[in-house]
């Protein structure tokens, strides 16, 4: 593993740093929006007192904190395979290049010694295939790290997704919400578990987490703000679209949700990727709050 001089200083010196996956620039953002999101989610971080800590695999070699010309070639390279934890060992065996989801960038972040993760979304439960459970569900469950979301994508099944991360352990704080977000919506009708309104307030239930020694991650989830957010009508009708066209073309397995992003993504138009980036920005700066509490 190689960590960036600059992210293992800060960890060194207890100072905050925040992860960033890069299955969102490969798979989940059209090029070249990718590239410019990716550099701006870095910036936030930086602003907000946190060194960001992109991860990602190249040439097999797992990569934490990427530098520009590495995050330039991911958004550019058609031939990233997505890894999630399966992936891990065969991408690193091969050589070859990867692009973490959610559970392979948390694996990855926990051994790295980095506590705080920001994403936009996670992976769930699909609807109508209730087998099609993400591996994201499942790290979330045994592996101690802070994410730092907005939720789920409605593409999902919401109420069977936190059915299973209940299951798994894991306590949703709704970061000051009451409701589990649904991406490019604030609202989903579903309850959180515990609602905060300060970073100080999530640092407290962390630092019980690992005092108890339990394994399963803090979800943090955030809604996107409200002026960037998409009527929840215009991103039901393209969800439902998407979901159709998936069954319709025979679209499975890990191909499923990148599929769908992109599909939601073209039916909206410019609103869903301008709720898109909003939310991850905003991510990022709790993250670094969080980050910034953790390390007081
Ligand atoms: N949700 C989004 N954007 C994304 C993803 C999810 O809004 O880019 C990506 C994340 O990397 C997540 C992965 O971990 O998709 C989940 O894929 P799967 O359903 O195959 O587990
Ligand atoms: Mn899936």
């Amino acid at each position: 593993m190689i960590i960036h001089p600059e992210v293992q200083t800060a960890l060194d010196a207890g100072r905050p740093v925040v992860a960033l996956e890069s299955t969102l620039i490969t798979h989940g953002l059209p090029h070249p929006k990718n590239l410019k999101v990716a550099r701006a989610l870095e910036a936030a971080a930086r602003e907000s007192g946190a060194v960001p800590a992109t991860i990602a695999i190249l040439g097999g070699q797992i990569t934490v904190g990427l530098t520009d010309d590495q995050l330039t070639y991911l958004a550019e390279a058609t031939n990233v395979r997505k890894c999630s934890r399966r992936d891990l060992p065969v991408v690193v065996g091969r050589g070859e290049d990867g692009a973490t989801t959610v559970a392979g960038t948390m694996i990855v972040a926990h051994v790295a010694g980095v506590r705080v993760f920001a994403t936009g979304g996670v992976g769930g439960v699909h609807r109508g295939h209730p087998f099609d459970v993400s591996a994201d569900l499942l790290e979330l469950g045994r592996t101690p790290v802070t994410v730092v979301c907005a939720g789920a994508k409605a593409i999902l099944d919401l109420p069977l997704t936190l059915e299973v991360l209940e299951t798994q352990g894991v306590p949703i704080v709704g970061y000051r919400t009451d409701e589990f977000p649904a991406f490019y919506t604030r609202s989903s009708g579903l309850p959180v578990d515990v609602r905060c309104d300060t970073p100080e307030e999530v640092a407290a239930i962390v630092r019980a987490r690992d005092a108890l020694n339990l394994p399963a991650a803090t979800l943090v989830t955030v809604p996107v703000p409200p002026d960037d957010e998409l009527p929840a009508d215009e991103a039901e009708a393209a969800i439902t679209r998407a979901l159709a066209e998936a069954e319709a073309r025979g679209i499975k397995g890990k191909a499923v949700t990148p599929f769908l992003l992109a599909r939601v993504s073209e039916l909206t138009g410019e609103a869903s990727l301008r709720a898109n980036v909003a939310l991850l920005l905003n991510n990022v700066r709790v993250a670094a709050a969080i980050a910034t509490a953790l390390s007081a």
